[in-house]
């Protein structure tokens, strides 16, 4: 899955593609490298953002939706009116990171639509997630809350099978709180589900790599991240740079029994 954020204000590439024109042609130039679909985003969940209107949402998505038509993409959203127009206009997934609980609304949509559905694990809100989030058992704190979630869009009529599900790395968690639910995937898996991972570029790379002040990681950090994600289960790569994911996991999956 690769990342086109309609954003002045990602944490990584904020303001890259926040002309039309210029995310058509990152979101083209992924598919061309091997990304099965493209995530196309206009609010910016990192650490301390304001969250983002609807108008301004849509105006940031809707002329990129227009510019992908035909092509497979996700809408990162948590705004169900978001989620109605891309899915009109084409988009197949709808990636919540509330997972259903921002908008009452987004469950019927995604439901009505037929869509894919990806449900993700965050404590807290973005404004403030990342002081101090505490666990007794990160794992099994996440998997209870992704199993919580499943049921609530299913009992919506999302059907089981077009659910995925997302630990949230950097959602509420510390470094070491990130890395302990890569090395326990297994308890997430046990949901029966598939298991997306976002890891590109996230700042617990740039710390793990001495840097106690990262805001992001390298791209080098993101496919080791990931390939150690794919050696766990997970089967979805939320990533920036998908020529290097692409080879990388080619080449692991090559090796894998
Ligand atoms: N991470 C981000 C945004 N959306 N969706 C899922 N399912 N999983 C993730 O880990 C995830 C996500 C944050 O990364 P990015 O889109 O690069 O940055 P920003 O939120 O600043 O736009």
């Amino acid at each position: 899955m690769g990342i086109v954020n309609v954003t002045p204000d990602s944490f990584s590439d904020g303001g890259l593609h926040l002309q039309p024109d210029a995310a058509e042609s990152a979101a083209r130039r992924m598919i061309a490298e091997g990304a099965a679909i493209v995530d196309v985003g206009g609010e910016s969940t990192r650490p301390a953002s304001d969250g983002v209107t609807l108008d301004d949402e849509l105006r940031r998505v809707v002329p990129v939706l227009e510019r992908l038509q035909g092509l497979p993409v996700s809408i990162d959203t948590a705004k169900g009116e978001v989620a109605r127009r891309a899915l009109e206009l084409g988009a197949e997934l709808v990636n919540d990171v509330t997972a259903l609980r921002g908008d009452e609304t987004l469950a019927g949509v995604v439901a009505g639509a037929g869509a894919y559905l990806c449900l993700m694990h965050m404590q807290g809100e973005p404004r403030t997630m990342q002081r101090e989030p505490r666990y007794a058992d990160v794992a099994g704190e996440v998997a209870a809350f992704l199993e919580e979630r499943l049921g609530v869009a299913i009992a919506a009529g999302v059907p089981e099978e077009r659910i995925c599900i997302d630990p949230g790395i950097g959602f509420g968690k510390t470094t070491e709180q990130n890395l302990e639910l890569v090395r326990r995937l297994d308890v997430l898996l046990a949901l029966g589900r598939p298991v997306l991972v976002g890891l590109s570029r996230k700042s617990s790379l740039g710390r793990i790599l001495g840097d106690p002040e990262a805001t992001t990681g390298s791209t080098a950090a993101s496919v080791g991240a990931a390939v150690a994600a794919f050696d766990r289960g997970a089967s979805i790569f939320r990533v920036h740079d998908v020529r290097e994911h692409v080879e990388a996991l080619a080449v692991a999956g090559a090796v894998s029994p």
